[in-house]
């Protein structure tokens, strides 16, 4: 293996610091992932789940204290606190380290340290970057492996160049005799990043993207503050290429809040005849110019992190698919045959299951046997629609931006924006209702600006900005058409308007109209929306609401201006002057309307 000095310093470093029995530098191997497989399945912390029905796949239940991020225990150390942003916990960056280093000290007494070398894209891509996880935790070591490209290989390509260093620890030591339980983690939770220097501690979980330093603490918040400094974009998107029935091929971007059915979209089994959709990545967009003056984006993921209940092969067979083997499950429930189970997985409840609890469950059981949040870790190239180019190195060019959220009313199916400034401008306006994917009030209506609420590594209104000034550096004309979506607008009796799923190709085939320029629209007040007649709704009962679809009232429309003046001021003089304006020129076609 070839390591670097610097990479080497820092690991003695921490070891130095967090005083672990063993170091294990991961190689990134198969026979690597199955022992520490097995060590973990012999410690009792997971099962094998049966070969002939999954094979070489596993099953992990966490603390149930420990089963979702901590957005209250995520801090952006920034050296000024303007520069974190009204949006993120801060403390100052001395005083921080000074907490961590008493919280490290010793906190891996008795465990092995595991160094992993990992590549956030496909390696040796412009756009990729590398960083370097080290864990006291094997079951992040599996997911790691599956979730991003790790190992020696990752080393050749780093030699002796930068890489973000990711220091984590589930904070359980094994001292004074302490017995380990299955998943440790602590009380005690510390996600935090620094941006100026690019780093990243995290102490106390050992669940999702608390623990996987490479999912949302590198690829979103760390890249979305170096991609500000060097001109590129790190968005919470996922990324799908749309093949229409003439074999005429676009890239989208689309970008929601977490567990909006953005893998679903990902993977979308069309219900309109000819239409194909193929997946790129179904979370993490990281976008750069091409020398063509168009953005090009890579999944930096090499697997799949998605939200187990309501999956079926109903719902997306390609992530049923994606995860008939080589997978992970967290907190679902095991059936008697040794395979797994969830809440909406098959129309018919199993009769029999071990929950979540570890607990015997029935479908008479007053508690679901999954945890809502339960997940599965599958890799991406598994996946059956898999775009032939999600490992391109150069990335595939994106033509339109969808931002969508879980909005019953007030959010059209889909508008399209007038143009870059406005786009920004509906980007900022993104609101959601609350899911299980994060620690908070489930159903509440919560802003989260670009689904990068939890995610932004630096001052929100920076990042507005940062937008604006991708689109002023750019050609118009090559730039990303942007549209805002919600398919979860419901009716008078609280029942879905929209089907959703499969038949949102309908949407994305009105946008790809738009692509082409086909005048296909008219003007709302909030944007423009398909031409009467011109979205495709054949083959479904709408029962007469498709007008309701796209109905914003003029009082509900001014309300909602008032209500985006009164969430704006939270950004004080870090609001770009562009937004204002935006918003005084909606209420403005309101008032006219
Ligand atoms: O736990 S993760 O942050 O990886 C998943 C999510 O909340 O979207
Ligand atoms: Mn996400």
């Amino acid at each position: 293996m070839t390591i670097s000095k610097k990479l080497q310093n820092w690991v003695d470093e921490v070891a130095k610091l967090c005083k672990p029995d063993n170091i294990h530098w991961c190689d990134g191997s198969q026979e690597e992932f199955d022992k520490l497989a097995n060590i973990l399945i012999e410690k009792g912390s997971g099962k094998k789940l049966n070969e002939k029905k999954r094979p070489n796949s596993y099953y992990f239940v966490s603390d149930p204290t420990d089963v979702a991020r901590v957005e209250d225990r995520t801090y952006i150390c920034s050296k000024n606190k303007e520069d974190a942003g009204p949006t993120n916990n801060w403390m100052e960056p001395a005083e921080m380290k000074k907490k961590l280093n008493e919280l490290f000290d010793g906190c891996m007494k008795g465990r092995t340290m595991y160094v992993i070398p990992y590549s956030m894209g496909p390696l040796g891509s412009k756009i990729a970057h590398i960083g370097v996880e080290i864990t006291d935790s094997p079951y992040v070591v599996l997911n790691m492996r599956i979730m991003t490209r790790i190992g020696e290989k990752v080393l050749e390509v780093l030699g002796d160049g930068e890489f973000v260093p990711c220091l984590h620890s589930v904070g359980y030591p094994l001292t004074d005799g302490k017995k380990d339980i299955p998943l440790p983690c602590s009380d005690t939770k510390y996600i935090v990043h620094f941006p100026e220097e690019r780093s990243i501690w995290s102490y106390g979980s050992g669940y999702g993207g608390n623990a996987r330093l490479g999912k949302k603490c590198f690829a979103l918040r760390i890249a979305s503050s170096m991609a500000r400094e060097e001109g590129w974009m790190a968005e919470h998107m996922l990324i799908v290429g749309i093949t229409s029935p003439e074999g005429v091929k676009k890239y989208i971007a689309a970008a929601f809040p977490s567990a909006c059915g953005k893998t679903n979209l990902a993977m979308l089994t069309p219900t309109l005849p000819g239409w194909k959709v193929e997946t790129v990545g179904d979370d993490i967009a990281w976008m750069k110019f091409g020398d063509d003056g168009r953005l090009y984006a890579i999944n930096p993921e090499y697997g799949f992190f998605g939200v187990a209940p309501g999956t079926s092969f109903h719902t997306n067979g390609n992530a049923m698919k994606s995860m008939e083997k080589n997978s992970i499950f967290t907190n679902v429930a095991l059936t008697d045959d040794g395979d797994v189970w969830w809440e909406g997985m098959t129309e018919e409840k199993p009769k029999h299951l071990v929950d979540w609890h570890g607990k015997e469950w029935t479908p008479d059981s007053a508690t679901p046997s999954s945890h809502p949040n339960s997940r599965f870790t599958a890799p991406a190239s598994q996946c059956p629609v898999i775009d032939k180019d999600w490992e391109n190195p150069k990335g595939v060019p994106i033509s339109a931006i969808l931002f969508g959220g879980r909005r019953a009313s007030i959010v059209p199916l889909v508008t399209e924006a007038l143009d870059w400034q406005h786009g920004t401008f509906l980007g900022t306006s993104v609101s959601s209702e609350m899911t299980a994917a994060d620690a908070g009030t489930v159903g509440k209506v919560r802003h989260d600006p670009f689904a990068m609420l939890p995610f932004c590594g630096y001052n929100m209104g920076d990042y507005f900005n940062h937008w604006l000034d991708i689109g002023k550096k750019s050609d118009a004309s090559k730039l990303p058409k942007i549209f805002y979506v919600n398919w979860f607008r419901k009716d008078e009796n609280g029942k879905f308007v929209w089907p959703g799923y499969g038949d949102n190709i309908r949407v994305l085939k009105w946008v790809f109209e738009r692509l082409e320029g086909k005048d296909v629209f008219e003007e709302r007040p909030f944007g423009r929306v398909p031409k009467k007649g011109v979205l495709d709704f054949s083959g479904l009962n709408m029962n007469g609401n498709e007008e309701k679809l796209f109905e914003i009232s003029k009082e509900e429309g001014l309300a909602e201006v008032n209500e985006m003046k009164e969430y704006y001021k939270i950004f004080g003089d870090r609001l770009p002057e562009e937004m204002n304006e935006e918003l005084s020129k909606l209420e403005e076609r309101y008032k006219n309307s």
